[in-house]
């Protein structure tokens, strides 16, 4: 073997030298928010997802044949009405008294005969959202490519395509604007009169036309029929391309593009829908209004309105976690690789991406994100890709007030409003009750009946959960009007649950029954019960944000009242026989019990009802809750268990959910394996949104929390992120927080009180260098949108459990005014 010289040896290291300082310096700037490749998308899983709230776009990037694969969020199968007209009322009744006598296997067969897994004929089970179209562009390129890059830049909500071909370097850009209501395409190339291209424009719809006028083309259809509903969504598509330079010319089924200089797509979805009962709009006169206003406008003047108004949300937010040269790498190498422990800025990036995400399918006035957001390329989609309310859809909105998006939590607001009208129906024929109600879907159509038969769907507590994300809007925006809008919904809700608790025979606690916990059973094919876990958390909070919000509007006084003893008799939570927090009102939780819902954690997170401080037993009980349940599953299971673990104070067991998650998703997986696909979407798998956003509200929940009377600061903090910096996330009070930290202890803190208010700040001592140069907190938190309504002491089955948790925390109070900045300290 040759002998390496010193010289050798000197010019070696020298070079390494060079390479990481050279790569050191390129991992910082701009590129910290970009998702790049060095391939076009081989497959949907690949593809780069852009969008305005109602327009989406997975872009593939092909050199010589490109591809959009088009979504408006109103495309759904069939049409309006609901699911809810069978009158269940004496089979709810009947399964009652089934349970109450303990006849849990003859509940569950009267109620999966009642209630099948197959919709009756005159029936459904929730329609399908669908895709709206494609546009391909076929280059006409002749010789090798060389240096491909296809990126998407979440800082500006742009994508873009480079490559040579020959001595010519083109470049694609891609946008979807909210602003102008249309998505983009620009081509521009180095050299004149380079850019050649046929367009087409096609769907997979059945029922559609094609057609031409001038250079516009049109793709007209209509949504699929589903069960017993035909389709009524009218969408059109319109295309219009401007060229410079060049000859441009409908030819056929296509558009041809000749020696352009440079070529500009404008691209333009209407429907008729106008709401979820009225489809009297005119699909084709919407696109070509939106089409042509556009068409008025340079690319560059709706790009620069386009990334103005796209930063006005995405840069109140910044996470640093570190950075280092893995960040060279191309993203879906990053995945790959992030097991290897050196690559802390994708967390930031995949945090940010959650941001991009919500920003991109959640927009004031559009539908809420469904199960995979806004982009969907199947007539029949993985669940419908509709909202699942006993997870999915809350999960999805979970990052919203935290990481200071308040506003796209609106569709969200909005979907309730509906949801509190179509669910008059299933509340009065399934149970006799008042108010409204809803089970574990719905749809576009704002569907509120029993779906998937009575194992899945026997569960009334869909408008319980939802409702909480008013309560918390409100807690953390203290906006009385926005309250006093929403109020009657919190009203209806609680109404449903005043008339439909039951009073179980054993300890006579008033109960929900028949339900379940959420697609979860205690013996083989049971599910069905009385007064599980989850319900009375969440009857609690519905009962307990309703008084708290009758208080501060100063209204029904009368009711309140019956509000209040109603709420005196919900079941306690109880510790189990494995010191476990029970699941149900019996003990009948197992110790390898590994399935993906884990909804009795509810009272942890995203509710307030466990607190390592009020309640260590409790806590106690959680955690082996959680860890029998194990890590691995599904991709939204996980991105919840990040944020458990953030609130049992674990960073580095969310750390470890986080790496989880961040492990390359397989593209044809199936199943309960979690992960993540090339173009950062969560896999559940398949592909689901959900678990996008869960992971996003974990990050920023393992920095702040502010749920439990208090701002906790770096409540969280794994081992892997010594140093940082975030700023502009948002606690309740509206507060809006920034924090360093180096070496694991607290180095700048700065509060922006929007409201006012007392801001009780709590930190663990060893997270502390110095004293905050304001007072030691004493006796209550002032400020009531930090109340923390208390629970019922909790039953223990197995004596009194120890309380684990030692660490020290420290509690300051800090009076704010309105409108003013702290800093705590420097
Ligand atoms: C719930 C989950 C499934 C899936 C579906 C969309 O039913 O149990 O895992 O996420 O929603």
């Amino acid at each position: 073997m040759m002998q390496t010289t010193f010289l050798q040896k000197r010019a070696y290291i020298l070079l390494l030298l060079v390479v990481f300082i050279y790569s050191a310096v390129n991992a910082t700037g701009s590129d910290s928010y970009k998702l790049w490749y060095d391939k076009p998308a081989a497959h949907w899983n690949e593809a780069l997802p852009i969008g305005n709230g109602r327009l989406g776009a997975m872009l593939f990037g092909g050199v010589k044949q490109d591809h959009l694969q088009l979504n408006e969020e109103t495309i759904w199968s069939g049409g309006p009405g609901n699911n809810s007209s069978k009158d269940l009322y004496s089979t709810m009744q009947e399964i009652r008294r089934l349970l109450f006598a303990g006849k849990y296997k003859e509940a569950q067969d009267l109620s999966n005969k009642e209630m099948p897994r197959e919709p009756e004929a005159n029936n459904n089970y929730g329609m399908s959202y669908q895709p709206a179209g494609d546009l391909w562009i076929d280059f006409l390129h002749e010789g090798e490519t060389v240096a491909y890059r296809r990126e998407l830049d979440i800082a500006d909500a742009l994508s873009t395509v480079t490559y040579r071909v020959g001595e010519v370097t083109y470049k694609r850009e891609y946008l979807a604007t909210a602003h102008d209501q249309v998505i983009m395409m620009r081509v521009t190339a180095d050299r004149a009169g380079s850019i050649s291209c046929n367009l087409k424009l096609n769907t997979p719809h059945l029922i559609h036309q094609q057609h031409f006028i001038g250079n516009r083309i049109y793709v007209n259809g209509t949504s699929g029929d589903k069960q017993n509903k035909k389709g009524q969504v009218k969408f059109s598509i319109a295309v219009e391309p401007k060229v410079k330079g060049g000859a441009l010319q409908a030819e056929g089924e296509m558009l041809r593009v000749r020696q352009a200089d440079e070529l500009t797509v404008y691209i333009a979805i209407g429907t008729n829908f106008n709401n979820y009962h009225d489809l009297g709009g005119d699909a084709r006169e919407r696109a070509d209004d939106y089409l042509n206003t556009a068409l008025k406008k340079s690319y560059r003047k709706i790009k620069s309105k386009h990334v103005e108004d796209y930063r006005r949300y995405f840069d109140r937010v910044s996470l640093d976690l570190g950075q280092t040269v893995a960040m060279n790498k191309a993203t879906d190498q990053r995945v790959a690789d992030f097991h290897l422990g050196n690559d802390p800025q994708l967390v930031s990036l995949y945090f940010q991406f959650g941001r991009y995400l919500l920003i991109s399918s959640s927009r004031p006035g559009t539908q809420p994100a469904n199960l995979q957001g806004i982009w969907n390329d199947k007539l029949s989609p993985p669940w419908s890709s509709k909202y699942t309310v006993n997870i999915n859809t809350e999960m999805n909105y979970w990052p919203a007030e935290v990481t200071n998006l308040s506003e796209m939590h609106e569709p969200l607001f909005a979907m309730l409003e509906d949801l509190s009208v179509t669910g008059k129906e299933s509340a009065w024929n399934y149970y006799r009750a008042r108010g409204w109600n809803m089970h574990h879907n719905t749809d576009i159509w704002r569907v509120t009946g029993i779906i998937d038969g009575g194992f899945y769907g026997m569960w009334p507590m869909g408008g319980a959960w939802l409702s909480q994300h008013i309560w918390q809007h409100y807690l953390f925006n203290g906006d009385n009007a926005f309250l006093a809008k929403y109020y009657p919904i919190l009203k209806g809700v609680t109404q449903f649950y005043v008339d439909v608790l039951q009073e179980e025979p054993k300890h006579k606690w008033l109960v929900v029954a028949p339900s379940m916990s959420p697609e979860n059973s205690y013996q083989s094919g049971v599910g069905i019960s009385a007064g599980t876990t989850m319900d009375n958390q969440l009857v609690f909070d519905v009962f307990s944000n309703f008084l708290e919000a009758a208080h501060v509007l100063q209204v029904d006084e009368d009711f309140m009242d019956t509000v209040a003893s109603k709420l005196k008799r919900l079941p306690p939570m109880q510790i189990g026989k494995l010191g476990q927090l029970q699941e149900w009102m019996e003990d009948w939780d197992r110790a390898d019990d590994r399935h993906r819902h884990i909804s009795h954690l509810y009272g942890l997170y995203p509710a307030a009802q466990i607190s390592p401080i009020r309640h260590p037993t409790l806590f106690e009980a959680a955690k082996k809750s959680l860890v029998f349940r194990g890590d691995k599953s599904t991709g939204w299971s996980m991105g919840w268990k990040v944020n458990w673990w953030a609130r049992l104070l674990d960073g580095n067991r969310a750390y470890k959910l986080i790496a989880d998650q961040l492990s390359p998703a397989a593209n044809d997986g199936n199943g309960e394996a979690g992960g993540t696909y090339a173009n950062l979407l969560d896999a559940h798998p398949p592909f689901q949104i959900d678990g996008n956003f869960g992971c996003t509200a974990g990050i920023a929940e393992m920095l702040i929390q502010s749920h439990d009377g208090c701002l906790h600061i770096l409540p969280a903090l794994p081992d892997q992120w010594q140093n940082g910096e975030v700023k502009g996330l948002k606690a309740r009070g509206g507060f809006i927080v920034d924090i360093a930290w180096k070496d694991g202890k607290l180095q700048k803190l700065k509060v922006h009180s929007r409201l006012g208010g007392n801001c009780r700040i709590r930190i663990a001592s060893a997270k502390m260098v110095d004293k905050l140069a304001v007072e030691k907190a004493i006796g209550e938190n002032s400020n009531l949108l930090y109340k923390v309504p208390e629970i019922k002491e909790p039953i223990s089955h197995i004596g009194q459990l120890a309380a684990n948790y030692t660490e020290e925390f420290e509690e300051y109070d800090l009076p704010t005014k309105k409108g003013k900045t702290y800093f705590l300290l420097k």
